[in-house]
């Protein structure tokens, strides 16, 4: 049963509620407060939604910096899955509130796989997260962002395009490459400037996100984002950006992917340490050996905490 919401079990849906029809009626026959509704709601019209509970998160916020803070001594700019040495990354990855909400707005029971850790404003180019890491049935993974210091204007904010998510998915080979040739070069030549020409000729307006500290950002897995331009080099944006899928889903790479082969992924999974088997209606689908391979090997090469 997915938490707050009655008749619905995990995997009864094939497309996220936010993008499915009848949105209203679901969240009336809902078990949940009115803050998860709106938070729904905003979500489904907007493709980014910001949970604010207050100081209830500054704590959390203060000790993710401090298990974090010395990648960014050592020079680090961005730092990949810091969750397996930080309790308190991990902590914010399961906090019943996110996880309830995103319950409530998908249908399925999400589970965070990834973790990124900013000090300063990112600058990444717009894009949506659907090209980078996608899902079967499409549309169950989001975003999650939290500021870990009050944003100023001028750290680069997180830039999104609000609407955007009910764009068509823009893949590589719509964005002019030739099958199965994604590198990073034609990623930055061809990706970004056609994602740009879409936004353009649909009108969409980029919004900045100045959250405050413990301020959270959810975003639709193909709302177009990115990190807005440093102003002030002297600035800090220290925060936390979680990648969350859902239960009993195929997990794959789309970049990566050409029409005759899916790049599946084997997402860990933050709350157990594990990982979790891409699924289709239930059931186990095969993942390439080699990518098992790199999955185990990633799994070995990190030190992974006790839970
Ligand atoms: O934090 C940012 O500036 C951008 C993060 C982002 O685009 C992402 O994680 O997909």
């Amino acid at each position: 049963m997915v938490s707050g919401v009655k008749g619905a079990s995990a995997g009864a849906v094939s497309a996220p509620w936010i993008e499915a029809e009848g949105l209203e009626d679901r969240l009336a026959q809902a078990d949940a407060p009115e803050a998860h509704r709106a938070f729904a709601r905003d979500l489904a019209r907007d493709g980014l939604a910001i949970i604010d509970l207050g100081d209830e998160l500054l704590e959390l916020c203060s000790r993710i910096d401090a298990e974090t803070r010395h990648h960014f001594e050592a020079g680090a700019t961005r730092v990949h899955d810091a969750w397996r040495r930080s309790p308190a990354i991990r902590e914010m990855a399961t906090h019943p509130e996110i996880l309830a909400r995103l319950a409530l707005a998908y249908g399925r029971k999400p589970f965070p796989f990834q973790s990124l850790n900013f000090h300063r404003g990112s600058q990444q180019d717009v894009h949506a997260d659907t090209l980078h890491f996608h899902a079967e049935p499409a549309g169950f993974m989001c975003g999650v962002w939290l500021a870990l210091e009050d944003v100023r204007p001028e750290a680069g904010p997180l830039v999104y395009y609000p609407g955007s998510h009910r764009l068509p998915v823009l893949t590589m080979a719509q964005a002019g490459a030739a099958e199965g040739t994604t590198t990073v070069a034609n990623y930055n030549d061809l990706y970004g400037p056609a994602i740009l020409r879409q936004l353009a000729e649909g009108g969409f307006e980029p919004r900045l996100a100045v959250l405050k500290k413990g301020q959270v950002a959810v975003w639709a897995a193909n709302l177009a984002h990115g990190g807005s331009r440093i102003a002030d080099p002297d600035t800090t944006r220290r925060s936390l950006v979680l990648h969350y899928y859902f239960d009993d889903c195929v997990y794959y790479t789309p970049m990566l992917s050409t029409q005759d082969r899916q790049a599946r992924r084997l997402p860990a999974d933050i709350a157990t340490g594990g990982w979790r088997w891409p699924r289709r209606a239930g059931r186990r689908v095969t993942v390439p050996v080699r990518q098992l391979a790199a999955a185990i090997a990633y799994r070995l090469t990190r030190r992974t905490p006790r839970f």
